[in-house]
């Protein structure tokens, strides 16, 4: 095989977010820029000749040609085999497991999850280290630092590969294996959940189902899983084809972007099970009938009811949450007497503890949950978890969430978020806000009384390594919480998260409206930093 190599000047914005690069297409575009990123990752690696790579996308605009051009840069690199989903498409739970269980180096995973596809939208790459979870900050901050003085990069002259066909083909010492996309997945989820129970409840009409591909990668995952494995009506499985641009739509399972399903989830005989998942598939929304289930409560019912499922029946080692996402799980971990850990936002956090089985489960607020089973978060995972739950206990999942209110209180939660603001008025904002820590302990508005005021850094419990600067918390004598943070996977201006929670013990009041319950808080969060009068709107572009 021929390899060439090419000069090339560094870009200096490719430092990775919370999850990996995230760009416009159009920056992708440019020349060198996906290979100067590509390069920079092979550069940030050691001792990976020979060795195999996987390689997968959510399907968006650009994957295919990204991926033919990563495969002729992984070949003129050294890379003794590449995995590749078929079409080039994998979901991101799914490329995690085909790591793990393939003893992969690594993987490159094209994302940029539930950002909006198509020319004019986003893209995504990033870098899985071989526990199949996204590569720690130890990696991407040295990744970053290659991008920065990159001078050369190298590719094989070789064909564009078929990527449509199951098969293998090798290419002097490389071997490019393009495998069902699918089956492996399948296969894993099998062993975990008791699809036997599932499958009886799906025939006997106790579970009734709608998932909302929402265009994206699950549609094939799901129809394979809930229509032909678990026997769920043809078409209850819908947006079910993934297209390069989501149909126009942005994939993200919420109810202010899963439109449809929240129709069909809140009209009169409402099917008994309603979810979503995202563009890359590591994302879900549950519902059942007339009920959304918050993704925080979501991560503690399944806690609280490990043992249910097949997989987790002897038990769970321990829990975690993103520092943002509710402490309703913690208050199960309280009763379970199990560890609880908080982190920063994003999955390549949970890693470590995965690895050391400190955590059996973990979650976050932004619609993510998982386990034990991959390093990545995944959306299928959490409505199979769902529905051997609902198989198990034959209740709804509106009197599964009620029994667990009652048991252990309600965090009533909302996300509002602030989108494409001005990266000075974001960084002002910031600013603002941690001028103010040092003297809001104390201080009160009504009933609330500032506990605490902070800057969040973690230190990993298992290497040690230090994260600052992960948002800013308030929180309240009577247990609520501020958190503001800007977002690591925007592509345009600053996004400024406010997430909002209040404990209700009272079981009188349980059922109240999260609008209601949280308006006060809202208003403290402005008086705290102040977004509306500094960027001039009214309200947020989206509250989940
Ligand atoms: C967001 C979410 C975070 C999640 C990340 C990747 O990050 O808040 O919880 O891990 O997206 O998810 P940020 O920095 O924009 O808040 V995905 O499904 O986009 O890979
Ligand atoms: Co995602």
């Amino acid at each position: 095989m021929q390899t060439k190599t090419y000069n090339t000047t560094p870009y200096d914005d490719q430092k990775p977010g919370t999850s990996g690069l995230r760009k416009k297409v159009k920056v992708f575009q440019q020349p060198r820029y996906l290979e100067n990123f590509v390069q920079s990752i092979f550069n940030s690696l050691d001792d990976f000749q020979g060795k195999t790579l996987v390689l997968g996308g959510d399907g968006r605009y650009f994957n295919r040609q990204a991926i033919q051009i990563i495969i002729k840069m992984a070949a003129a690199n050294g890379f003794g085999e590449l995995i590749i989903g078929q079409g080039g498409l994998l979901s991101t739970p799914a490329a995690s497991n085909i790591i793990r269980k393939y003893q992969a180096f690594g993987g490159i995973v094209l994302s940029a999850s539930h950002n909006p596809g198509g020319p004019d939208e986003d893209f995504g790459i990033k870098y899985n280290v071989s526990n199949g979870g996204p590569a720690p900050e130890k990696f991407t901050d040295a990744l970053y630092l290659n991008t920065k003085t990159i001078s050369s990069y190298q590719i094989a002259e070789i064909d564009d590969v078929d990527l449509d066909s199951v098969g293998e083909l090798s290419i002097d010492h490389l071997k490019i294996r393009i495998i069902d996309s699918v089956a492996d997945y399948a296969e894993l989820m099998a062993k975990i959940f008791d699809f036997e129970l599932i499958k009886q409840s799906i025939a006997a009409g106790l579970i009734n189902l709608r998932f909302d591909a929402m265009h994206a990668i699950t549609g094939p995952y799901a129809k394979h899983i809930l229509e032909d494995v678990l026997g769920a009506e043809t078409g209850s499985v819908f947006n079910a084809v993934p297209l390069e641009d989501f149909g126009g739509g942005h994939p993200d399972p919420n109810m202010a972007h899963a439109h449809e399903l929240t129709k069909i989830m809140f009209a009169d005989n409402a099917p008994t099970f309603g979810a979503a998942s995202d563009g890359d598939g590591d994302r879900n929304m549950i519902m059942g009938a007339n009920i959304f289930v918050t993704p925080s409560d979501s991560l503690a019912i399944m806690a609280a009811n490990a043992r249910s499922i097949p997989a987790y029946a002897k038990g769970i080692s321990g829990v975690a949450r993103s520092m943002p996402t509710s402490q309703a799980v913690d208050r199960v971990a309280a009763a379970l007497n199990l560890p609880c850990y908080e982190t920063p936002t994003g999955w390549k956090f949970f890693g470590n503890l995965l690895d050391a089985d400190k955590i059996t489960l973990c979650g976050e607020e932004s619609f993510g949950s998982g386990s034990n089973h991959v390093r990545e978060k995944d959306g299928l995972w959490a409505v199979l978890f769902w529905l051997n739950l609902i198989a198990r206990k034959r209740q709804p999942v509106a009197d599964i969430v009620h029994e667990h209110w009652q048991k252990y209180g309600r965090d009533i939660y909302c996300r509002h978020d602030y989108e494409a603001v001005d990266l000075d008025i974001a960084n002002d904002i910031v600013d603002h806000l941690r001028r103010q820590l040092s003297r809001l302990p104390g201080k009160s508005w009504g009933d609330y009384i500032v506990k605490y005021a902070d800057e969040f850094s973690y230190t990993d419990p298992v290497d040690n390594s230090v994260s600052a600067n992960q948002g800013i918390r308030i929180g309240f004598s009577n247990g609520s919480r501020i958190v503001f943070r800007l977002s690591g996977t925007g592509t345009v201006g600053a996004t400024l998260r406010i997430y909002i929670e209040k404990y209700e013990r009272d079981i009188t009041q349980l059922d109240q409206d999260s609008g209601q319950a949280l308006a006060e808080l809202v208003e403290i969060a402005e008086l705290l930093c102040e977004v509306k009068k500094r960027t001039g709107r009214t309200e947020p572009d989206v509250i989940t």
